[in-house]
Protein backbone atom coordinates (compact mmCIF):
# COMPACT_ATOMS: atom_id res chain seq x y z
CA UNK A 1 0.00 0.00 0.00
CA UNK A 2 1.43 3.52 -1.20
CA UNK A 3 -0.12 4.86 1.49
CA UNK A 4 1.72 3.28 4.29
CA UNK A 5 4.94 4.18 2.55
CA UNK A 6 4.05 7.22 2.23
CA UNK A 7 2.66 8.00 6.03
CA UNK A 8 6.35 6.66 6.77
CA UNK A 9 8.48 8.54 4.54
CA UNK A 10 6.30 11.96 5.87
CA UNK A 11 6.50 11.02 9.57
CA UNK A 12 7.96 13.52 11.50
CA UNK A 13 8.31 11.08 14.96
CA UNK A 14 7.87 7.22 14.12
CA UNK A 15 4.31 5.30 13.57
CA UNK A 16 3.21 3.66 16.46
CA UNK A 17 2.06 0.09 15.27
CA UNK A 18 0.05 -1.55 18.15
CA UNK A 19 0.20 -5.38 18.60
CA UNK A 20 -3.20 -7.38 18.50
CA UNK A 21 -2.30 -10.70 19.46
CA UNK A 22 -4.31 -13.75 18.13
CA UNK A 23 -3.14 -16.57 20.10
CA UNK A 24 -4.45 -18.00 22.72
CA UNK A 25 -0.94 -17.68 24.53
CA UNK A 26 -2.04 -16.33 27.80
CA UNK A 27 1.37 -16.07 29.30
CA UNK A 28 2.36 -12.65 27.53
CA UNK A 29 0.04 -10.69 25.50
CA UNK A 30 -2.14 -13.08 24.24
CA UNK A 31 -5.65 -15.19 25.22
CA UNK A 32 -7.29 -11.95 26.58
CA UNK A 33 -9.22 -12.06 23.43
CA UNK A 34 -10.56 -15.31 23.40
CA UNK A 35 -13.83 -16.37 24.95
CA UNK A 36 -13.54 -19.81 25.87
CA UNK A 37 -11.36 -21.30 22.88
CA UNK A 38 -12.89 -18.86 20.33
CA UNK A 39 -11.91 -15.11 19.13
CA UNK A 40 -14.47 -12.95 20.15
CA UNK A 41 -14.64 -10.39 17.19
CA UNK A 42 -16.84 -8.19 19.86
CA UNK A 43 -13.89 -7.78 22.22
CA UNK A 44 -11.30 -7.58 19.12
CA UNK A 45 -13.34 -4.08 17.69
CA UNK A 46 -13.18 -2.82 20.76
CA UNK A 47 -9.65 -3.88 22.08
CA UNK A 48 -8.68 -2.11 17.98
CA UNK A 49 -11.06 0.62 18.68
CA UNK A 50 -9.05 1.61 22.18
CA UNK A 51 -5.60 1.28 20.61
CA UNK A 52 -6.56 3.42 17.96
CA UNK A 53 -8.11 5.93 20.45
CA UNK A 54 -4.49 5.88 22.52
CA UNK A 55 -2.73 6.46 18.94
CA UNK A 56 -2.09 3.85 16.98
CA UNK A 57 -0.93 4.29 13.51
CA UNK A 58 -1.18 0.81 12.43
CA UNK A 59 -2.75 -2.89 13.77
CA UNK A 60 -0.43 -5.70 13.90
CA UNK A 61 -2.55 -8.78 13.49
CA UNK A 62 -0.82 -11.90 13.98
CA UNK A 63 -2.45 -15.72 14.98
CA UNK A 64 1.39 -17.30 15.52
CA UNK A 65 2.87 -17.29 18.66
CA UNK A 66 6.99 -16.74 17.78
CA UNK A 67 7.37 -16.63 21.90
CA UNK A 68 10.49 -18.30 22.38
CA UNK A 69 9.60 -22.35 22.87
CA UNK A 70 6.06 -21.65 21.42
CA UNK A 71 4.92 -24.67 19.46
CA UNK A 72 3.94 -24.66 16.03
CA UNK A 73 1.00 -23.50 14.58
CA UNK A 74 -0.55 -25.57 11.78
CA UNK A 75 -1.63 -23.16 8.68
CA UNK A 76 -5.79 -23.83 9.18
CA UNK A 77 -5.69 -22.41 12.97
CA UNK A 78 -3.34 -19.37 11.58
CA UNK A 79 -5.53 -18.77 8.81
CA UNK A 80 -9.04 -19.56 11.32
CA UNK A 81 -7.79 -16.98 13.82
CA UNK A 82 -6.50 -13.90 11.48
CA UNK A 83 -8.83 -13.80 8.35
CA UNK A 84 -12.12 -13.42 10.53
CA UNK A 85 -10.62 -10.21 12.72
CA UNK A 86 -9.01 -9.16 9.51
CA UNK A 87 -12.51 -9.04 7.74
CA UNK A 88 -14.12 -7.46 10.91
CA UNK A 89 -11.54 -4.72 11.13
CA UNK A 90 -11.05 -4.35 7.21
CA UNK A 91 -13.12 -0.94 6.45
CA UNK A 92 -14.32 -0.28 9.82
CA UNK A 93 -11.34 1.55 10.89
CA UNK A 94 -9.10 3.80 9.04
CA UNK A 95 -5.45 1.97 9.71
CA UNK A 96 -3.85 -0.13 7.78
CA UNK A 97 -3.74 -3.44 8.96
CA UNK A 98 -0.63 -5.45 9.54
CA UNK A 99 -0.55 -9.15 9.01
CA UNK A 100 2.21 -10.51 11.07
CA UNK A 101 2.66 -13.84 9.26
CA UNK A 102 5.22 -16.30 7.45
CA UNK A 103 2.98 -18.40 5.94
CA UNK A 104 2.01 -17.75 1.88
CA UNK A 105 -1.38 -19.04 2.11
CA UNK A 106 -2.42 -16.32 4.95
CA UNK A 107 -0.50 -13.66 3.07
CA UNK A 108 -2.28 -13.93 -0.44
CA UNK A 109 -5.78 -14.38 1.73
CA UNK A 110 -4.89 -11.32 3.49
CA UNK A 111 -4.05 -9.24 0.59
CA UNK A 112 -7.42 -10.35 -1.28
CA UNK A 113 -8.98 -8.98 2.16
CA UNK A 114 -7.64 -5.54 2.94
CA UNK A 115 -4.56 -6.10 4.67
CA UNK A 116 -2.16 -3.09 4.54
CA UNK A 117 1.37 -4.90 5.26
CA UNK A 118 2.78 -7.83 5.88
CA UNK A 119 5.06 -8.80 8.60
CA UNK A 120 7.24 -11.88 8.05
CA UNK A 121 9.33 -12.79 11.34
CA UNK A 122 11.56 -14.97 8.82
CA UNK A 123 12.12 -12.89 6.17
CA UNK A 124 9.61 -14.13 3.46
CA UNK A 125 12.54 -17.29 3.83
CA UNK A 126 9.17 -19.76 3.49
CA UNK A 127 9.04 -21.47 0.38
CA UNK A 128 6.45 -19.52 -1.88
CA UNK A 129 7.02 -15.99 0.55
CA UNK A 130 8.63 -14.06 -1.53
CA UNK A 131 6.24 -14.94 -4.74
CA UNK A 132 3.23 -14.39 -2.23
CA UNK A 133 4.68 -11.05 -1.02
CA UNK A 134 5.27 -10.07 -4.29
CA UNK A 135 1.86 -10.74 -6.15
CA UNK A 136 0.37 -8.94 -3.17
CA UNK A 137 1.66 -5.71 -3.96
CA UNK A 138 1.89 -4.83 -0.03
CA UNK A 139 4.60 -3.01 1.70
CA UNK A 140 6.75 -6.07 3.35
CA UNK A 141 8.71 -5.79 6.98
CA UNK A 142 11.54 -8.09 6.91
CA UNK A 143 12.79 -8.99 10.08
CA UNK A 144 16.04 -10.66 11.13
CA UNK A 145 15.95 -14.39 13.64
CA UNK A 146 18.39 -16.70 14.00
CA UNK A 147 16.63 -20.32 13.71
CA UNK A 148 12.98 -21.33 14.54
CA UNK A 149 11.11 -20.13 17.88
CA UNK A 150 11.47 -23.29 19.25
CA UNK A 151 14.95 -23.32 19.13
CA UNK A 152 16.42 -19.51 18.98
CA UNK A 153 17.18 -18.98 22.37
CA UNK A 154 19.20 -21.81 22.79
CA UNK A 155 22.72 -20.39 22.94
CA UNK A 156 22.39 -18.01 19.90
CA UNK A 157 26.61 -17.54 18.12
CA UNK A 158 27.38 -14.70 16.13
CA UNK A 159 31.07 -13.60 15.35
CA UNK A 160 29.52 -9.68 15.34
CA UNK A 161 25.66 -9.42 15.68
CA UNK A 162 25.10 -6.10 14.18
CA UNK A 163 26.84 -7.11 11.13
CA UNK A 164 25.44 -10.78 10.61
CA UNK A 165 22.01 -9.05 10.88
CA UNK A 166 22.58 -6.32 8.15
CA UNK A 167 24.56 -9.29 5.97
CA UNK A 168 21.10 -10.75 6.17
CA UNK A 169 18.73 -7.97 5.71
CA UNK A 170 20.90 -7.25 2.40
CA UNK A 171 20.31 -10.78 1.51
CA UNK A 172 16.38 -10.76 1.73
CA UNK A 173 16.13 -7.62 -0.06
CA UNK A 174 18.30 -8.55 -3.03
CA UNK A 175 15.83 -11.49 -2.80
CA UNK A 176 12.79 -9.45 -2.68
CA UNK A 177 14.46 -7.25 -5.79
CA UNK A 178 15.09 -10.54 -7.53
CA UNK A 179 11.59 -11.57 -6.56
CA UNK A 180 9.82 -8.55 -8.34
CA UNK A 181 9.32 -6.60 -4.55
CA UNK A 182 10.82 -3.27 -4.79
CA UNK A 183 13.18 -1.44 -2.34
CA UNK A 184 10.20 1.14 -1.71
CA UNK A 185 8.08 -1.76 -0.55
CA UNK A 186 10.41 -2.78 1.98
CA UNK A 187 11.19 -2.41 5.91
CA UNK A 188 13.49 -3.84 7.50
CA UNK A 189 14.19 -5.01 11.20
CA UNK A 190 16.83 -6.07 13.34
CA UNK A 191 13.98 -8.59 15.22
CA UNK A 192 14.62 -7.82 19.05
CA UNK A 193 14.97 -11.45 20.98
CA UNK A 194 14.66 -13.62 17.98
CA UNK A 195 17.69 -15.32 18.88
CA UNK A 196 19.78 -12.99 20.32
CA UNK A 197 21.08 -12.81 24.29
CA UNK A 198 20.69 -9.63 26.31
CA UNK A 199 23.94 -8.44 25.03
CA UNK A 200 23.52 -9.11 21.29
CA UNK A 201 20.01 -7.67 22.19
CA UNK A 202 21.76 -4.21 23.60
CA UNK A 203 24.86 -4.05 20.80
CA UNK A 204 22.12 -4.34 18.16
CA UNK A 205 19.62 -1.98 19.85
CA UNK A 206 23.28 0.89 19.81
CA UNK A 207 23.73 0.41 16.25
CA UNK A 208 20.43 0.85 15.53
CA UNK A 209 21.72 3.97 13.21
CA UNK A 210 23.85 1.09 11.22
CA UNK A 211 20.70 -0.23 10.17
CA UNK A 212 19.01 3.09 9.58
CA UNK A 213 21.51 3.92 7.42
CA UNK A 214 20.34 1.17 4.66
CA UNK A 215 18.20 3.43 3.58
CA UNK A 216 15.12 2.10 4.18
CA UNK A 217 12.74 2.00 7.11
CA UNK A 218 13.42 0.52 10.06
CA UNK A 219 11.18 -1.26 12.79
CA UNK A 220 12.05 -1.60 15.73
CA UNK A 221 9.84 -3.86 18.38
CA UNK A 222 11.38 -4.28 21.97
CA UNK A 223 7.85 -4.05 24.14
CA UNK A 224 7.81 -6.16 27.03
CA UNK A 225 10.59 -8.43 25.73
CA UNK A 226 13.09 -10.09 27.80
CA UNK A 227 15.97 -8.07 27.62
CA UNK A 228 13.67 -5.51 29.54
CA UNK A 229 12.61 -7.70 31.77
CA UNK A 230 16.63 -9.18 32.20
CA UNK A 231 17.59 -5.16 33.01
CA UNK A 232 14.77 -4.65 35.10
CA UNK A 233 14.16 -7.58 36.85
CA UNK A 234 10.42 -7.36 36.14
CA UNK A 235 7.64 -9.46 34.77
CA UNK A 236 6.13 -8.53 31.56
CA UNK A 237 3.28 -6.78 32.97
CA UNK A 238 5.25 -4.19 34.73
CA UNK A 239 7.78 -3.55 31.73
CA UNK A 240 5.61 -0.41 29.97
CA UNK A 241 8.03 2.25 31.59
CA UNK A 242 11.02 0.31 30.25
CA UNK A 243 9.30 -0.28 26.90
CA UNK A 244 8.26 3.73 26.68
CA UNK A 245 12.06 4.47 27.11
CA UNK A 246 13.36 2.44 24.32
CA UNK A 247 10.82 3.56 22.03
CA UNK A 248 12.16 7.27 22.32
CA UNK A 249 16.01 6.06 22.07
CA UNK A 250 14.64 4.04 18.89
CA UNK A 251 13.01 7.00 17.66
CA UNK A 252 15.98 9.29 18.05
CA UNK A 253 18.17 6.41 16.25
CA UNK A 254 15.71 7.69 13.26
CA UNK A 255 13.05 4.10 13.72
CA UNK A 256 10.08 4.78 11.22
CA UNK A 257 7.85 1.98 12.82
CA UNK A 258 8.09 1.21 17.14
CA UNK A 259 6.12 -2.07 17.45
CA UNK A 260 4.29 -1.85 20.88
CA UNK A 261 1.77 -2.91 23.11
CA UNK A 262 1.31 0.10 25.10
CA UNK A 263 0.17 2.49 23.03
CA UNK A 264 -0.29 5.41 25.20
CA UNK A 265 2.89 4.99 26.78
CA UNK A 266 4.57 5.17 23.68
CA UNK A 267 3.15 8.26 22.08
CA UNK A 268 3.28 9.99 24.86
CA UNK A 269 6.97 9.75 25.41
CA UNK A 270 7.35 10.09 21.90
CA UNK A 271 5.52 13.37 21.87
CA UNK A 272 7.38 14.64 24.57
CA UNK A 273 10.62 13.58 22.91
CA UNK A 274 9.79 15.33 19.26
CA UNK A 275 8.59 18.55 21.65
CA UNK A 276 12.08 19.00 22.48
CA UNK A 277 13.15 18.05 19.23
CA UNK A 278 11.65 20.80 17.59
C1 LIG B 1 6.17 -10.10 25.95
C2 LIG B 1 5.30 -9.92 24.92
C3 LIG B 1 7.41 -10.61 25.69
C4 LIG B 1 5.66 -10.25 23.61
C5 LIG B 1 7.77 -10.95 24.40
C6 LIG B 1 6.89 -10.75 23.36
C7 LIG B 1 8.47 -8.67 16.46
C8 LIG B 1 7.53 -8.98 15.47
C9 LIG B 1 7.15 -10.16 17.25
C10 LIG B 1 9.46 -7.70 16.17
C11 LIG B 1 8.46 -7.50 13.99
C12 LIG B 1 6.94 -10.57 20.90
C13 LIG B 1 5.61 -10.56 15.28
C14 LIG B 1 7.44 -11.37 19.75
N1 LIG B 1 8.19 -9.40 17.58
N2 LIG B 1 7.52 -8.42 14.25
N3 LIG B 1 6.71 -9.93 15.98
N4 LIG B 1 9.42 -7.15 14.91
N5 LIG B 1 8.51 -6.92 12.79
N6 LIG B 1 7.29 -11.13 22.10
O1 LIG B 1 10.34 -7.38 16.97
O2 LIG B 1 6.30 -9.58 20.77
S1 LIG B 1 6.38 -11.33 18.31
Amino acid sequence: MTCLMASIAQRERPLVMAILNLTPDSFSDGGDLYRGDKIDLDTVLYRAQHLIDEGADLLDIGGESTRPGADKVQLDTELARVLPVLEALQGRFDVPLSVDTSSPELMAEAASRGAGMLNDVRGLQRAGALEAAAASNLPVCLMHSLGEPQVMQDNPQYRDVVAEVVVFLRERINACEQAGIVRARLVLDPGFGFGKTLEQNLSLFRALPVLVAVGLPVMVGVSRKSLIGAILNKPVERRVFGSAALAVLAAQAGAAIIRVHDVAATVDSLKMLYAVQS
